[in-house]
């Protein structure tokens, strides 16, 4: 096993893999940038440097003060945690030839899954289905039109180098199509340098279903059921629940299985999730995310296993440990996000924090690098908490979640604490009534 890990990340997610580490008899290593010197993920490290000015292109993106890092303190292994250089399959690559291990998968298929078209057609011969559109990318109008005739109206325009929604464009008719195609060429040119798109049938009221996988270096594959991320607002992920209020013990079963067989096709290797779009009682795949993910805690409330555990075993060469047959879904579980942001405008709130409480008793879990006293920096994500409740049922979740919601104290700034309250007494939210777009709608009304 490792003796010690270099985390490459900052805030509740840091925290979240120190926490994995310490219970492992793992020594860590914070990293931080100049305004994260008295953050809580540095103060409860075992050793910290300092790798940067706040900027994270000049420090948590920072390759070489990074591996610099690593090499200084002697670590044996770095992760990465979300965002960051998570997905940045030369970091993974770098990190290796420096004699490190990346707890994560191998870059290959980090860029793999990070080429949507390529991803798509990897998953599709691994059995997986797909969203009814182009065979690859769009060169010309013509060649464009005849697809969309075909697959029907309205299609989607997405960016190969794209994901998250990014690049995107819709055409409702084949008038609207040509310029869209252009616009979404551009712009995706623009934003990552790459301007090859691809069509897709446009689904308009699905729902957004994930399905965690587990896979470790000896072809041992599990799935850890579901996870609902319907509810965004910009494609930003608000509240996440497992199992989905959508799908029944059947449906679960069979999708779980073939994301699992199509993970042991393609070789993968450590935590990764399967992005669905699921409308009708169909399942169409959309992405690949080959990181451990914000929302992993209410799988791992639901099963029971560790999530960044198993990750830290499997890259140190240890195998899974456990089967498919072993994985018991208990209950349900809810994750709210929790930003320093206005809980209606949404402008970001930073600054320093006076009284803080944190919810606790039975069912719940806080992940947070907050603390009274703390000063948010302006410069990163605005998400600064995970409230993560488990109940038996989904009703008791809701009730526990209430009590939860009603406990939490953060003065000082602004925060999304009131989103969730007002959320909890809709008669949709409560129904598991929603898709995709039903957030949006929400949050407009009470605008
Ligand atoms: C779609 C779609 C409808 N039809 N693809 C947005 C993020 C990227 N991962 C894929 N996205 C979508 N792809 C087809 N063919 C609608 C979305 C979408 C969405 C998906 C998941 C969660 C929130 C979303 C919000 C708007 C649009």
């Amino acid at each position: 096993m490792f003796e010690k890990v270099l985390i490459a990340n900052r805030g509740e997610i840091a925290l979240r893999i120190q926490r994995a580490c310490r219970e492992m008899g793992i020594r860590t290593l914070a990293v931080h940038s100049t305004a994260d010197e008295s953050a809580m993920h540095v103060r409860l490290a075992d050793e910290s440097i300092c790798i940067g000015p706040p900027a994270a292109q000049d420090s948590y993106l920072n390759i070489s003060a990074i591996l610099t890092a690593a090499a200084i303190s002697n670590a044996d292994a770095i992760h990465p945690g979300y965002g960051f250089l998570s997905e940045n399959a030369n970091f993974a690559t770098m990190v290796e030839e420096h004699g490190f291990t990346f707890i994560g998968p191998k870059p290959e298929h980090i860029t793999l899954m990070g080429d949507k078209i390529a991803a798509k057609k990897a998953v599709m011969k691994a059995g997986i289905p797909v969203v009814p559109g182009s065979d690859g990318a769009v060169n010309d109008i013509d060649e464009a039109l005849l697809i969309a005739a075909d697959i029907g109206y309205p299609v989607l325009i997405k960016a190969t180098a794209g994901g998250g929604g990014r690049g995107m464009k819709l055409a409702n008719t084949a008038e609207e199509l040509p310029n869209a195609i252009k616009m979404a060429q551009i712009e995706s040119e623009a934003a990552f340098g790459n301007g090859e798109v691809y069509l897709e049938k446009f689904l308009s009221k699905p729902r957004h279903i994930e399905i965690q996988v587990m896979a470790d270096n000896f072809n041992n594959v599990v799935h850890l059921g579901e996870r609902d991320c319907s509810l965004q607002r910009r494609h930003q992920k608000v509240l996440e629940e497992a199992p989905s209020p959508a799908l029944n013990d059947d449906t679960r079963r069979k999708i779980g299985e073939i994301a699992a067989e199509a993970v042991k096709q393609i070789g993968y290797r450590s935590a990764g999730t399967i992005e669905f779009l699921y409308e009708n009682g169909e399942f169409y795949f959309i992405e690949m995310n080959t990181r451990l993910q914000v929302e992993h805690p209410i799988t791992e409330m639901i099963t029971g296993l560790d999530i960044v555990r198993d990750m830290i075993r499997i890259a140190a060469g240890a195998p899974l440990g456990y089967t498919q047959e072993d994985i018991r879904f208990t209950g349900h579980a809810i994750e709210c996000r929790i930003n320093a942001e206005h809980p209606e405008t949404f402008i970001p709130s930073p600054g320093t924090i006076g009284l803080y409480h944190a919810p606790g008793g039975l069912g719940v879990r806080v992940d947070s690098g907050l603390y009274s006293g703390y000063t948010v920096p302006p410069h990163y994500d605005s998400m600064v908490a995970k409230l993560i409740v488990h109940g038996t049922n989904r009703n008791e979740c809701l009730m526990r979640l209430r009590r939860a919601l009603s406990e939490y104290v953060i003065d000082g700034i602004d925060t999304s604490i009131p989103l969730h309250k007002n959320l909890m007494s809709e008669v949709d939210f409560i129904n598991g009534d929603y898709n995709i777009h039903w957030l949006e709608n929400f949050v407009k009304i009470n605008d």
